[in-house]
């Protein structure tokens, strides 16, 4: 087989650059190892930038989100038993972000792929990226149910690694660099048949670990309970959950948390991950598979637009001009936005969780940044430019 432009992975990153792709006239193929369902249902990001809500709007993708999603001008943070909101519109000239799951993002760019774009293959495999340091780099894959052995070859003109943390792109870029840190907790996160309890999201620091009320409509919520890395979702009980989310959403007034029917319980690592540079010869990586933060910033999805729309850019300015001096800046481009990202997910997971062995001086200062926060405009400022988005390319 051969292409111009040969994705491995069909998450946001891939499936969102071959319709960027589609959309300035180049087809790309796209690789997929799991099948359409599981692409579909796999629970992960609920927050879209206001950018990354322009992008998807311009790209056609985004009719369903304007029905569908949730437009949401502030996030409250809570602590001490204090509520603080943060105004979104009123620091940052007018920006909001939407809650519209990643999930749904996904369903909307696959249902556009296959009625207009290039071959998506599902149940497909990249085994390897070979000769990237050539003009012909090459994908070597196997099909859905093909024996044991039975490889094929797609020939591209470039090849762009969407295919997550745990994908086969990055090694074929030698002598990278990797910058990481691990957390010593996670999340536990679940689904409910319940109203939110809330009508925009809550962030809460307590002694007791960090919560977060989250939402995928009017009737379903999605919340988050810190809880030690190596947790098994399984061990808790449904009723022990809300019990541990009353106590950390706890506020003087008379707030209460709606409970219902969990219909999904799972366990997210933390991690802050970079590899640079995100770009060897013909082979570019974007998104998971070239960077990772925790999701206290929701991030992660925004970041892989942000990789994408430069990548789409430089790749449509070589085909019309020739010259690859956009595709030369992908890397430098791409990593300063994502070295910002890293920094507010970390300030923002430092700022909200109470690390195992923190000391009493720890916990103090965590509390004296947050009451920072929630009395300096320019503090609340920083957090609110950069959680509805900092600016693409
Ligand atoms: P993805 O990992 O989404 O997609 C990679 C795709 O490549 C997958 O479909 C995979 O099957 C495929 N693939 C892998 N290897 C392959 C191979 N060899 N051949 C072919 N295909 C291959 N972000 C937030 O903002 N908020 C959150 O709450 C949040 N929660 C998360 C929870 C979890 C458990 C995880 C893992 C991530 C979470 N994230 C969250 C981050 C997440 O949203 C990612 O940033 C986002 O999925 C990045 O998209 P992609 O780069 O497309 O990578
Ligand atoms: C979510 O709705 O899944 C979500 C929202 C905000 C975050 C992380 C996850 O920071």
């Amino acid at each position: 087989m051969r292409t111009t432009v040969g994705i491995i992975g069909a998450g946001p990153a891939g499936l969102l650059l071959a319709r960027l792709l589609h959309n300035a006239g180049i087809d790309p193929v796209v690789l997929e190892s799991r099948d359409r369902a599981y692409v579909e249902r796999r629970q992960r990001a609920g927050i879209l930038e206001q950018g990354t809500v322009d992008v998807l709007r311009e790209a056609g993708a985004g009719e369903r989100m304007d029905r569908e999603g949730l437009r949401h001008d502030g996030i409250e943070l809570r602590f001490a038993r204090r509520r603080h909101r943060v105004d979104f519109p009123a620091l940052t000239g007018g920006r909001s972000v939407m809650v519209y799951a990643q999930t749904e993002v996904c369903k909307d760019l696959i249902a556009l792929q296959l009625k207009e774009g290039g071959p998506l293959m599902f149940e497909t495999e990249a085994l390897a990226v070979e000769g990237a340091e050539t003009d012909r780099p090459r994908v070597r894959f196997r099909r859905g149910g093909a024996e044991e052995g039975a490889e094929d070859v797609l020939e591209c003109d470039y090849v762009v690694g969407c295919d997550g943390f745990w994908g086969v792109a990055r090694s074929a870029v030698p002598d990278g660099r990797t910058f990481e840190r691990t957390y010593p907790f996670g999340w536990l996160g679940i689904l409910a048949d319940v109203a939110p309890s809330h009508d925009e999201l809550v962030y809460a620091r307590h002694d007791r670990g960090f919560a977060l009320l989250s939402m995928r409509s009017p009737s379903v919520s999605r919340l988050y309970l810190q809880v030690p890395a190596d947790t098994d979702a399984d061990s808790w009980s449904d009723e022990q959950i809300w019990d541990e989310l009353e106590r950390r959403f706890e506020t003087d007034d008379d707030w209460t948390l709606r409970r219902g029917p969990i219909t999904q319980k799972s366990v997210t690592p933390m991690r802050s991950y970079v590899h640079e540079p995100m770009r060897h010869g013909r082979l570019f990586l974007a998104g998971d598979a070239a960077h990772i933060v925790p999701p206290t910033g929701a991030k992660g999805l925004n970041l892989a637009v942000g990789d994408v729309v430069t990548l789409a850019r430089a790749l449509a300015h070589r085909t019309a001009t020739g010259s690859d001096d956009l595709l030369d800046a992908y890397s430098a481009t791409c990593l300063r936005r994502v070295w910002q990202a890293e920094r507010f997910s970390y300030d923002m997971t430092t700022l909200l969780h109470t690390a195992p062995g923190a000391t009493p001086f720890e916990d103090r200062l965590q509390l004296a940044r947050l009451d920072r926060i929630a009395s300096s405009r320019a503090a609340e400022t920083d957090l609110a430019e950069a959680y509805t988005g900092f600016p693409i390319g």
